[in-house]
């Protein structure tokens, strides 16, 4: 599996993946308090993975052990480094437990303390049970399925003396190349220890600006020969940090992104994205894709003509973004949320969560060019007043942590929404055509569309929002693959294929759309309950392609368009 930027280069990381020893523990009560140091692990488990998505264990909800063994050089601290997991986690070593993870879908690092004895028993406890609790950001009734394992890579890595856990790369002038970078290191640093920075292939320079403070400096620096990052033109620089003998790379690029009135500039030109909802999801694998599906992904979004992927609904996989940023598809991304309604708001537990992990995501996201907009909490009840102070908090965060990047939040709600002025680009999902008016007796309503969609528009300017930029986030109806009905009516191929090449016609000649996000990518496993009536196979299918990417046929209409 390829490593994701930032990389390390010394010879004290390596990559965890692989198989690991598993024991499915089903329903444990008290599971904060379980000690796995007993478990005898008799089945094993791919890594990354998700158990409920293997055939012996599909739909099964409950606690599962992964284990693994390591060498580490004894005395030696180090850190286990996991770049997604869900839905609740805690990881032991040599049967101490060290941490608890509540946020599925993020980073985890996990500092592992030194022993006497270089093997060393890692054990991670993975919880897909859906609890108030512990599962305090994800829902039963979230419309995708939610997943238990280790959805992304894990990495090891021995410190050998100062080591950087960060760096924050951000563009003062893309034209000249002048940066501020931001050094953030596992320690407090001693003042002489010497850090160098290099850019590409060319030598590296000796920092002198700026002062450690405590774990942190932060200093300018220009890149050599700087080239502008653009979609047409992704090109990339890399940034080498070499402290004492740690040795990190991370990749950044060179370019801008701001609001203007309504238009949404990159590099001073005006953006008209074209794009779709992704979620991270097949059949076999659930969220944990091999590297070859993300490969594949990434060519179909571009064989579709997008330039824009919203990563819904939650933080994205570091590959995935390290792709966007090769091949220019620009990004909005999200922290996790289905429709959370005023019970989340009041819940301090579950704000305190969505704040961290909108944080985490961004501190992890920074320096990927491809990400262009931060969003959070999909379709929440922004018509209750308790959501105005949730959504401060959050935009606050958002800015504190990245001033450079616009933000946004999908609403449902456009004509009620009580939080749209603390978005810089206003983005709203809307289901025209496919959640019709009601009192309709069109039975195929693609009549409705283009007034549905001016009624928003005009209610936003009529609010004085009107001179933000608007993002369509989603748009889209079913289609059941291979159902080709001579009369195109709903759940056909066809009518789906029709109703979006009438939002297509629309986006294309309206200029206040600045944005377009298909809904969605592909079909993808939800809820198994009683509202799947309206969801047949359990599957959302509104995807362009099925679940394992055969085409519908509107994949033909969106490549056009
Ligand atoms: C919502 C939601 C999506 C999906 C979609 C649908 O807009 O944001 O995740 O559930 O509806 O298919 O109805």
């Amino acid at each position: 599996m390829t490593s994701p930027y930032p990389r390390y280069h010394d010879s004290h990381t390596r990559c965890l993946n692989g198989t690991w020893a598993f024991s499915f523990l089903g329903d444990v009560a008290e599971v904060e308090q379980f000690n796995p140091d007993s478990v005898v692990c008799n089945d094993t488990m791919s890594v990354p993975g998700v158990f409920d998505a293997s055939p012996r264990y599909s739909g099964r909800r409950g606690v599962s052990l992964y284990r693994t063994y390591a060498e580490i050089t004894p005395e030696c601290e180090s850190q286990l480094r996991l770049d997604g997991l869900g839905l609740w986690a805690r990881i032991f070593v040599d049967g101490k437990p060290l941490g608890t993870h509540q946020l599925p879908y993020s980073g985890w690092h996990v500092r592992l303390p030194a022993s006497s004895q270089s093997r060393r028993q890692i054990d991670i406890l993975i919880d897909n049970r859906l609890c108030p609790q512990r599962t305090v950001l994800v829902e039963p009734y979230f419309d995708f399925y939610l997943y238990g394992g280790i959805y992304r890579g894990v990495w090891l890595r021995e410190f050998n003396g100062p080591t950087i856990e960060r760096i924050g790369v951000r563009v003062l002038d893309r034209q000249r190349g002048r940066l501020q970078v931001h050094v953030e290191t596992m320690d407090e640093v001693p003042h002489d220890t010497p850090m160098t920075i290099g850019f590409d292939q060319h030598q590296p320079m000796l920092i002198e600006d700026g002062h450690w403070q405590g774990k942190t400096r932060t200093f300018e620096i220009s890149v050599p020969d700087p080239r502008q990052w653009s979609p047409d033109n992704p090109q990339l620089h890399t940034l080498h940090a070499h402290l004492g003998e740690d040795h990190f790379t991370t990749r950044f690029g060179l370019r801008d992104i701001r609001v203007e009135g309504a238009q949404l500039l990159l590099n001073d030109e005006p953006l008209k994205l074209k794009g779709i909802c992704r979620h991270e999801a097949h059949p076999q694998f659930g969220p944990a894709l091999p590297d070859a599906q993300i490969v594949h992904d990434i060519q179909l979004l571009k064989s579709l003509g997008c330039n824009f992927v919203r990563g819904s609904h939650y933080p994205q996989d570091p590959r995935f973004l390290d792709l966007c940023d090769e091949h220019g598809l620009l990004v909005f991304e999200e922290s996790i949320g289905w429709q959370p309604r005023v019970k989340h708001f009041e819940n301090p537990e579950f704000v305190d969560r969505i704040v961290q992990q909108t944080r985490e995501m961004i501190r992890s996201s920074f320096n990927h060019p491809s990400v262009i907009l931060w969003g959070f909490l999909n379709e929440a009840d922004t018509d209750a007043p308790s959501s105005r102070p949730v959504y401060e908090r959050i935009v606050k965060a958002i800015r504190e942590e990245d001033p450079t990047r616009p933000v946004t939040f999908a609403t449902c709600k456009p004509f009620d929404d009580l939080n749209l002025d603390l978005a810089d680009v206003i983005s709203v999902n809307a289901y025209p055509g496919w959640y019709a008016d009601m009192e309709t007796t069109d039975v195929r309503p693609l009549e409705e569309i283009a007034p549905k969609l001016d009624a928003i528009l005009a209610h936003l300017a009529d609010n004085g929002l009107g001179d933000r930029p608007f993002i369509l986030s989603e748009v889209g109806a079913g289609a059941i693959y291979g159902w080709h009905d001579p009369l195109r009516n709903h759940w056909s191929e066809g009518y789906q294929a029709d109703l979006l090449e009438t939002v297509l016609h629309k986006f294309r000649e309206d200029h206040r759309i600045t944005g377009l996000a298909i809904w969605q990518f592909c079909d993808g496993r939800t809820y198994a309950n009683s509202q799947a009536l309206a969801r047949p196979r359990s599957f959302n299918n509104k995807g362009i392609f099925d679940e394992y990417r055969r085409p519908k046929l509107a994949v033909q209409v969106v490549a056009k368009g």
